[in-house]
């Protein structure tokens, strides 16, 4: 008989679907040891439906699942829908349909597609970030981070209602307890120059605009400034970065995860500006910069400020910048660009500030101050002191300026033309320098980090409506708790505005409400969370999906969290898995996920490489190299696409899709189900040639090293030699459990076929469920050996020996041989060579 997958991969589908032989039992978390909780990304159900890079993350969790499940463990490997976002929004503008049906549409096909690849997923708790029920508990988040604050005391999210409004603020009345409150939450409305796209007229945070471009589009971005919603994630930038100790992460996303949060320890030092107050106490009238180098202070030959730096509009009102217009231009000129195109522009640019100077803290001395947009405005003070002598950038703009550069420190390290610091080591001039600061009250110790907060409106439609009302008396009220899942109402048109409002902007009766604090009139918040925002918790939810009257019940949380394995693409480093870190350690931080979850959401995270077009391009509907899944399964069957996903390449590399391999994964499956046909009485008590059973307890090890290894392919490689094996011995000349084992071995890789071999030699039960085979220690090579010892090319004696014997002592034990003495006869060896695991040849 042949092989035909069309005859069994979907039949075992059904099967596995009726029989539930995946779903995840919760269990009482005193026996939390014996779960296993692996989790891939769940995907976004595009119109495009699914790419064959998803199934190799998915394929390969899937194999680890399935192995821990066969290992005794209470597996859950659940699936899920990341469904809010622009491309189903603006297919559904062009197709002039609804998003919610092409959502529904996209995940039907997506539901489709990864059930006929034989995924163990655990259907039963399938969720839709979509689905009202799904956000409601993201809106219910939301106010969670509005009500509360971060105690910087106990380095944690506290409920604002806790928090302590100094006497001073209360004096000052109502209107500035509420400022106060408001400057303290953790879900904020600020005015922020946000990265905007034009093209989409969509803000981005900065996550979404690396590279000066829209995430979504590719266009270029522009600088706007826009009242949003932010969210506090700066409060955790130690926690984020310390605790990624705690994890077991692929070293690459650390090192990812570290940059991004961008730790800088420095100082801040104040400049006084002349003309203005000289009293040292009125900060308003210091200029306040940021350095790694305070060691360099005496190196100072001028200051930069940001283009958007506030003092600039100060002087520009005040009339005491004299050449205002050349400034005004400057300014706009630099609100066009990103601040990648700002860092990385070799040709300096900048305008003086004309009527104002600064004083040196230390000196005394006059310094110009000017603008430039190689000063970002969003990091550390937006001001600089620029030490052109030893700052790459500052030396570029000096030179193209004609500004003085002076050299501080020597070409042996340690500080010239410094004053106090003269003949210092850098560390002993920069502690020696931010003593002396301290001392004259000219600045301190200073930490920065890159890591901005996060900017969490979208002007668009198709996203969870932010539960905030603004009221005119009573400013922003949350929604009531009982009133959520705010849904989205029925709109006609999803375009977004020309002035960048959201669509639910247009609909007035949606708008409009009453406020829930006065009952007065009040307008709805129009914006929408970012599609980060669903995936920032879904791994929670999972765990109890379809609880109504929480997230989650805090037991069941208890019992499958942490996420002991998460796989997911690099380009989430940044993005999702920082926020959804950060989420959940504040949920963590409020209770609601309970302490025996662990302070981190993730044991473990690891990355697969692309898979790339035939001949190594990147794939897309443009060079028209993109390869369906659906062709594949159709042509080859779901075992075939899954197995050579694995075997083709190192699963964290990137690997080109090559036809030619998947003939030979094919083969390799038509010669396991040629071993079976022939076999029908198999005899158990067959014995089994010495080779082959090594070989079978090798690749048993081998092969499940490899899965937790993540070494796919070469699992693959291993199975495909025991089956050349078995063939070459003939399957009646081995036994009945050995032939099991190949299957068991091969199970998880291709479910299918091993499910249907398994059967037909007159198994019952699933062979998922069947028990992961053992190996022998003692059988995978003998431990010991026989050692040849040769005087002059003679051999005079052989000893058995340990199989790890080093070289030394097998040369050692050679010359000790009382036979070998013999022969030696007291005379030191001219020569002695040891062939390792044979022979020690002694030349005398
Ligand atoms: C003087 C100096 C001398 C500096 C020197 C460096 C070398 P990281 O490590 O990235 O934190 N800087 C500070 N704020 C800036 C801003 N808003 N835009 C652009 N540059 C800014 O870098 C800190 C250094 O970057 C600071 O130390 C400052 O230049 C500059 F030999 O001060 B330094
Ligand atoms: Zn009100």
């Amino acid at each position: 008989m042949e092989y035909k997958h069309h005859d069994i991969e979907k039949k075992w589908q059904d099967r596995w679907e009726k029989d539930g032989i995946y779903h995840a039992k919760d269990q009482d978390p005193a026996k939390k040891k014996d779960k296993f909780y692996g989790l891939i990304e769940f995907p976004y159900p595009s119109g495009e439906g699914l790419h064959v890079g998803h199934p190799r993350s998915y394929t390969a969790i899937d194999i680890m699942t399935r192995k821990q499940r066969m290992q005794g463990k209470n597996v859950l490997y659940p699936i899920g829908w990341d469904a809010f976002g622009l491309p189903t929004e603006n297919f559904a503008i062009k197709h002039k349909i609804k998003p919610q049906d092409a959502t529904k549409k996209n995940i039907a096909n997506f539901t489709r597609q990864l059930k006929s690849l034989g995924f163990g997923f655990d259907w039963s708790r399938e969720v839709d970030t979509t689905d009202p029920k799904y956000y409601k508990w993201t809106q219910w988040m939301f106010l969670q981070f509005y009500n509360s604050f971060f105690d910087e005391k106990t380095n944690r999210a506290r409920p604002l209602s806790e928090l302590v409004i100094p006497i001073k603020i209360k004096e000052q009345g109502d209107k500035a307890v509420v400022a106060y409150l408001d400057e303290k939450r953790l879900a904020y409305k600020a005015s922020a120059t946000i990265n905007w796209c034009p093209s989409c007229k969509i803000g981005l945070a900065n996550e979404e605009a690396q590279g000066g471009v829209c995430e979504r589009c590719g266009g270029k971005v522009e600088k706007r400034e826009k009242s949003q919603w932010m969210i506090r994630i700066t409060a955790y930038a130690e926690r984020l970065l310390k605790d990624l100790d705690s994890v077991d992460y692929l070293e690459k996303i650390k090192t990812q995860q570290k940059n991004w949060i961008g730790k800088s320890e420095g100082a801040s030092i104040d400049f006084a500006v002349e003309g203005q107050s000289a009293d040292k106490n009125d900060i308003e009238a210091n200029i306040t910069v940021f350095t790694t180098r305070v060691d360099t202070l005496f190196g100072v030959t001028y200051l930069v400020l940001s283009p958007e730096h506030a003092f600039v509009d100060r002087w520009l009102i005040d009339g005491v910048v004299k050449n205002a217009k050349k400034v005004q231009d400057y300014r706009e000129a630099a609100r066009k660009k990103s601040d990648i195109e700002r860092q990385e522009d070799k040709k300096k640019t900048g305008v003086e500030l004309k009527g104002v100077r600064a004083l040196h803290p230390a000196t005394g001395e006059h310094l110009p101050i000017w603008i430039a947009d190689y000063v970002l405005s969003g990091y550390g003070t937006g001001a600089i002191m620029a030490v052109p002598a030893h700052d790459e950038r500052d030396m570029e703009f000096a030179k193209k300026f004609k500004l003085p550069i002076i050299e501080v420190v020597s070409s042996e390290g340690v500080n010239v033309n410094s004053d106090f610091l003269n003949g210092l080591t850098t560390d002993k001039a920069k502690q020696k320098m931010t003593a002396w600061l301290k001392k004259e009250k000219r600045g301190s110790k200073s930490t920065n980090y890159k890591l901005r907060d996060w900017v969490f409106s979208r002007q668009r439609y198709w996203g969870e409506p932010i539960p905030i009302v603004h009221c005119d008396n009573c400013g922003y009220v949350p929604v009531p708790e009982k009133e959520l899942p705010l849904e989205l109402p029925d709109v006609k048109a999803y375009e977004p505005t020309e002035t960048g409002e959201s669509p639910l902007a247009a609909i007035k009766k949606w708008v409009d409400v009453k406020c829930p604090k006065c009952g007065g009139a009040a307008q709805r918040e129009t914006d929408t969370m970012p599609n980060w925002a669903g995936s920032s918790w879904y791994f929670l939810r999972y765990c109890d999906p379809k609880n109504d009257k929480k997230f989650a019940d805090p037991d069941k949380l208890k019992y499958w969290m942490p996420v002991d394995l998460y796989n997911g693409g690099m380009e989430h480093t940044t993005l999702h898995l920082l926020y959804s870190r950060f989420w959940y350690k504040f949920l963590f931080d409020l209770g609601h996920v309970p302490k025996e979850c662990g302070a981190e959401p993730y044991r473990a995270r690891r990355s697969q490489g692309l898979i790339l077009g035939e001949g190594g391009m990147k794939m897309s509907k443009s060079k028209g190299n993109v390869i369906n899944p659906d062709d594949v399964v159709k042509d080859y069957g779901s075992d075939i696409f899954r197995v050579y996903e694995m075997f083709i390449g190192p699963f964290e590399q990137e690997a080109p899709w090559d036809t030619k391999g998947i003939e030979g994964v094919r083969r390799f499956l038509d010669k396991v189900w040629k071993l079976f046909p022939e076999t029908q009485n198999l005899k158990p008590e067959t014995r089994i040639p010495e080779d082959t059973e090594t070989l079978l307890h090798q690749t048993i090890k081998k092969v499940g090293d490899d899965i937790e290894n993540m070494s796919f392919n070469t699992a693959v490689s291993a199975l495909m030699i025991l089956t050349n094996k078995f063939t070459d011995v003939g399957a009646q000349k081995v036994p009945k459990q050995a032939l099991e084992n190949l299957l068991k071995l091969l199970a998880p890789f291709a479910p299918h076929i091993a499910e249907e071999l398994w059967h037909q030699i007159g198994n019952k039960e699933s062979i998922h469920l069947s028990e992961w085979p053992k190996f022998d220690p003692k059988k995978i090579s003998s431990p010991e050996f026989e050692l040849v010892i040769q005087v002059n090319g003679k051999v005079r004696d052989k000893i058995v020996v340990r199989s790890d014997i080093s070289e030394k002592e097998a040369k050692e034990r050679a010359q000790s041989s009382e036979k070998v003495k013999g022969y030696l006869a007291g005379k030191k060896p001219k020569k002695i060579i040891y062939v390792h695991g044979r022979l020690v040849s002694i030349q005398i």
